[in-house]
C-alpha cells in the first residue's frame, strides 16, 4: 500500500465530513488544521505500516503522557521550533537583535513576590554555592528600559523547581521572584546554585526519551521573563556555560548568546548578564502568549 491510499475517494470525504469542512458552521481555521493533521497521520499510519497494536499504543501513551505535555513537548524539539518560527517570522517582519528568547518551559508558576533592590531568591535552607547575578535591561540603542519587571524562577540544588518538586520539600515560590527594576534598569539578585533538571524517572517523558536511546537531562539554568512598558516581552534563559549538559540539553533550550561562564570562587558563582529587548512594534507585544501557566 501506498500512501496514494489517502487521496482515494473515501479517505478524502471522511477528512471532509471529519473535520467539519463542508459544514455551514463551525471555525473555518480549525476545520482546515483539524483536516491537515488527521490526514497528516493518516499518511504517516501508511508510510510506516503502523498496525492496529501500535496504533492504540501511541494513543495509549499520549492519553497517559497528557500530564506531561508541557515536558514532551521541549523534548521532541517542538518548543524549539516554536522559537525558530517566531524568529524566522520576525527576520521577515525586519525585527531583529536583541537577547535571543529560548524557551519558557513548562514551570513557570505566576504570582511570585515583587522584589525591589538587591534581592535574595532563595527562602528555603539549601547546602550549596550562593550565585550572584547583575546586569542592566537596555533598549536598541543601549537606552535603560525604565519599569522593567523582570521574573526568575530555576531549580534547588537537587533540580526541583517549587510548586513541582516531588518531595514536597519547599516552601511557595522558593527560587522564584519579580523583580521590580528603577529607570536605569540595573538589576542585582543571589540565590542558591540550581543544579541540572532531570525527566521524573519513568515518566511517560523519561520513558520516551529511553526508547529514543535519548536522555532527559537539562543543564544547570536560570529562567526569565523580561517585560516593560513600550518594550518586547521576552522569554529567555541562561544555561551555564560549565555544565556537562551544556550542549547537550535534552529540551534544547540552550542557544549561543545565552551560555555564560560561572565564574566560581571559592562557595560562590558570579554572572554578569544583560538584556536587551526590542522596542514593541505593537501594543500587543508587551503581552505574554496566551499559555496556560500554573499558579499558586
Ligand atoms: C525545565 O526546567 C525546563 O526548563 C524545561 C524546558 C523542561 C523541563 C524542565
Ligand atoms: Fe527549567
Amino acid at each position: 500500500m501506498t500512501e496514494d491510499f489517502v487521496q482515494t475517494e473515501a479517505v478524502q470525504t471522511l477528512l471532509d465530513k471529519a473535520s467539519g469542512i463542508s459544514e455551514d458552521g463551525g471555525n473555518d481555521r480549525l476545520q482546515t488544521i483539524t483536516r491537515d493533521l488527521v490526514e497528516g497521520i493518516m499518511k504517516i499510519i501508511v508510510r510506516h505500516d503502523i498496525n492496529e497494536s501500535e496504533f492504540w499504543q501511541a494513543i495509549g501513551f499520549l492519553q497517559g503522557g497528557a500530564d506531561e505535555y508541557g515536558l514532551i513537548v521541549p523534548a521532541v524539539g517542538l518548543e524549539h521550533f516554536m522559537d525558530l518560527v517566531m524568529d524566522a517570522r520576525d527576520a521577515e517582519a525586519g525585527k531583529s537583535g536583541g537577547t535571543p528568547r529560548t524557551i519558557e518551559g513548562p514551570l513557570y508558576v505566576e504570582g511570585a513576590p515583587i522584589v525591589e533592590g538587591d534581592a535574595n531568591l532563595t527562602s528555603d535552607p539549601d547546602d550549596t554555592d550562593t550565585l550572584y547575578m547583575t546586569g542592566q535591561v537596555t533598549g536598541p540603542d543601549g537606552e535603560p528600559v525604565k519599569g522593567a519587571l523582570l521574573h526568575v524562577w530555576h531549580a534547588n540544588s537537587k533540580g526541583f523547581y517549587s510548586h513541582f518538586d516531588p518531595t514536597g520539600e519547599q516552601t511557595p515560590f522558593n527560587n522564584r521572584r519579580r523583580l521590580k527594576l528603577g529607570d536605569d534598569g540595573r538589576y542585582q539578585f543571589h540565590s542558591k546554585m540550581p543544579a541540572g533538571y532531570a525527566c521524573p524517572p519513568d515518566g511517560p517523558t523519561d520513558q520516551l526519551m529511553k526508547m529514543l536511546g535519548r536522555h532527559g537531562n537539562r543543564p544547570a539554568h536560570v529562567h526569565f521573563f523580561v517585560e516593560a512598558p513600550g518594550y518586547r516581552t521576552l522569554t529567555t534563559q541562561i544555561n551555564f556555560g560549565d555544565d556537562p549538559f551544556a550542549k547537550d540539553d535534552f529540551a534544547f533550550g540552550t542557544r549561543e548568546g545565552l551560555l555564560p561562564m560561572p565564574n566560581r570562587q571559592g562557595d560562590s558563582a558570579m554572572i554578569a548578564f544583560d538584556f536587551q529587548l526590542q522596542r514593541a512594534a505593537a501594543p500587543s507585544e508587551t503581552d505574554f502568549s496566551a499559555r496556560q501557566r500554573a499558579h499558586a
